[in-house]
């Protein structure tokens, strides 16, 4: 399988939602893309029905920093000149006031959305720049920027997301890799499945009087800060659904989720 004209690009999260639309887009735009996530089937399926370009999964979790290693170590020689990574892996677990929250949820949030991002960052970043040219956008979110009850512990961890990418954009100015932050605010993928403990009823009332964001709409928005020419860096993008006014309130219906503050 000869390496995608574009070069290769690494997306974290890609056995669902953004992370599996991100995959096909950049695939169709002429990467070779690493699919990477827990989810050996969904990856397979992926791959396998993709007919536009080379996508490979690669099973791995964010949080095991030596898996991750061997990983992208034991990548396939056309699969090793990385040049884009896509730090989209992540989650929320509950809805609860930060006052009848579980350190369990919080670990999984912190060790996730923030150690697997810099897991992930640590073992590409050297390689970007060692070729002199490269890009990393990560996946923040509006709940890093507008409060809403329930979203503590997520929403700091998706602001710590926004203000490295800040700082990564520093450290990495005169390599050549650029860094962008996209911001999307509620979409419909199994984000609040997994956020509900798979409650599929209480994630679908989430939504409910409002049209959420497609995951596509975010893969576009990672894509046109790629496609953008290269005296150019995008810091970031924020995207919402028309209808949504900041933090999880939406005009008509609730601030609050569904069940009120208690609800984990
Ligand atoms: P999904 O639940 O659909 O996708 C999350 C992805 O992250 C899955 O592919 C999952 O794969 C992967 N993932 C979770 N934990 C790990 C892990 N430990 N190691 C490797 N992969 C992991 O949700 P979204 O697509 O919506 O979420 C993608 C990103 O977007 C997240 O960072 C989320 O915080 C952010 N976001 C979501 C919004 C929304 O409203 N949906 C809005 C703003 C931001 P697997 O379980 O197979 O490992
Ligand atoms: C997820 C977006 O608004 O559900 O990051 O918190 S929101």
């Amino acid at each position: 399988m000869a390496q995608g004209e574009r070069g290769v690009a690494v997306v974290t999260g890609a056995s669902s939602g953004f992370g599996e639309r991100i995959a096909q887009l950049l695939s169709r735009r002429g990467y070779s893309v690493v699919a990477l996530a827990r989810r050996a089937d969904r990856l397979k399926t992926l791959a396998d029905e993709n007919s536009t370009g080379s996508i490979l999964p690669v099973v791995a979790d964010v949080r095991d920093q030596e898996g991750l290693t061997r990983a992208l170590d034991e990548l396939p020689p056309d699969f090793r000149d990385i040049s884009v990574l896509i730090n989209n892996a992540g989650l929320s677990r509950g809805f609860g006031p930060l006052q009848s929250g579980s350190g369990e949820s919080w670990r999984e949030m912190i060790d996730t959305n923030i150690s697997g991002l810099l897991n992930v960052s640590g073992l590409v970043l050297p390689r970007l720049v060692s070729r002199g040219s490269g890009h990393v956008v990560n996946i923040g979110s509006i709940a890093a920027s507008y409060p809403y009850m329930g979203g503590n512990v997520y929403a700091a961890t998706k602001a710590f997301v926004h203000q490295l990418s800040l700082n990564m954009r520093v450290d990495l100015q005169g390599t050549g890799v650029r860094v962008s932050c996209v911001a999307p605010g509620m979409a419909k993928t199994e984000f609040a499945k997994v956020r509900y403990d798979g409650d599929e009823q209480r994630a679908d009332a989430l939504y409910q009087g409002l049209e959420p964001l497609a995951a596509d709409d975010v893969a576009e928005a990672v894509a046109w800060c790629l496609a953008q020419p290269p005296r150019v860096n995008v810091n970031m993008i924020e995207l919402m659904p028309s209808e949504q006014h900041f933090g999880l309130g939406f005009a008509g219906g609730p601030t609050a989720p569904p069940g009120g503050a208690d609800d984990a």
